[in-house]
């Protein structure tokens, strides 16, 4: 009939009372559970945090600190999780009523009946274990969320966000370690004549294609490709100095126009080409990344001017 795994569940059992003790954990080990005992509030808390129960079981009436200070020491540990079983002495309404308002999840009556303990027991950490896997999987889902939130849908890059976020941690990272952030600035030749020319729907796949070329030709872990929007993308090279990144870029270029996707209204090439704008910097306290996508701009603004399908390079 049950459907949780006993072996896997650890209860904590905090009562004063020996005899309790001994019967509760006899009867729980025997289904299979591993029970850690606490002969008080203060030893049941320090327990919590040694072996991060599944489930508690804590007495109501105990010296030093009892089952309901235990229970809100608990929840003021951060835990809204896991189960708690109040144990209460019989008809004491004051008493059951105190201890869900300490947090406690359900509570059982003394004198103790051991096949009561046992079913509330199975019950609560079946509940609780659903309610576990269903946070797994919101945990998951939200995660999966943020990664869609950072990518571009037609190209499959980072998107604007994306990058944002990540030049501004490498910018973070290479300050501390005192090493140069590069960042190259790509932009497609004549692409509003391409769209005139071959179509929307044919500028989205030219734009794929060249994505895909610049995944493969930037292949360092830690190099970020992104689209920075439009026909813009940008490449973010941690730890690579000036003329590391001039290499990458111009085997970014080179790499494109190999591709000798045609394009008929450039007046440069008759493949698409692309612009490609540098720039290093080592990133300090004084500036912030916006300098850096600034002179590479500036940089992909030379390229343009001088005659496009070119790498222009900035040192700030
Ligand atoms: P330049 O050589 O100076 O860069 O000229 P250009 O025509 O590429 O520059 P401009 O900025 O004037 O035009 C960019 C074009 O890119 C215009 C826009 O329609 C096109 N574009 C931007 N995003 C997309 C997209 O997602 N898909 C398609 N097909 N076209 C896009
Ligand atoms: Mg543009
Ligand atoms: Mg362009």
């Amino acid at each position: 009939m049950s459907t949780i795994e006993p072996n896997f569940q650890r209860i904590l059992l905090v009562d004063d009372d020996l005899v309790v003790r001994a019967r509760v954990s006899e009867s729980l080990a025997q289904e299979g559970f591993e029970v850690i005992l606490a002969k008080d509030g203060n030893e049941g808390i320090m327990a919590y945090q040694e072996y991060r129960p599944d489930l508690i079981l804590v007495d109501a009436v105990m010296p030093i600190l009892d089952g309901f200070e235990f229970c809100e020491q608990i929840k003021q540990l951060g835990d809204r999780l896991t189960p708690i079983l109040m144990i209460t002495s019989l008809d004491d309404n004051e008493s059951i009523d105190r201890a869900f308002s300490a947090g406690a999840t359900d509570y059982i009556s003394k004198p103790i009946n051991l096949s009561v303990v046992r079913q509330r027991v199975k019950n609560l950490i079946r509940q609780s274990q659903l309610i576990k896997d269903q946070l797994n999987e919101l945990q998951q889902a939200n995660q999966n969320l943020k990664l869609l939130a950072n990518l571009d849908s037609l190209t499959q890059l980072s998107n604007r966000r994306g990058f944002d976020d990540y030049i501004q941690k490498e910018w973070d990272r290479m300050q501390r370690i005192k090493a140069p952030l590069s960042l190259i600035m790509c932009d497609v030749d004549f692409f509003k004549n391409y769209n005139d020319r071959y179509l929307h729907p044919n500028g989205d796949k030219c734009l794929i294609k060249v994505a895909v070329a610049m995944r493969k030709t930037v292949r360092r872990s830690g190099d970020l490709v992104a689209r920075y929007g439009g026909e813009e993308f940008a490449i973010v090279l941690p730890n690579t100095n000036v003329l590391g990144a001039t290499s990458v870029a111009e085997n970014v270029r080179t790499a494109i126009k190999n591709l000798q996707i045609a394009h008929e209204d450039s007046s440069v090439c008759p493949y698409v080409t692309i612009s490609v704008g540098v720039s290093t910097i080592i990133p300090s306290q004084s500036n912030d990344f916006q300098a850096l996508i600034h002179a590479a701009d500036r940089a992909l603004y030379q390229a343009k001017s001088q005659g496009r399908d070119r790498v222009s390079t900035l040192i700030v």
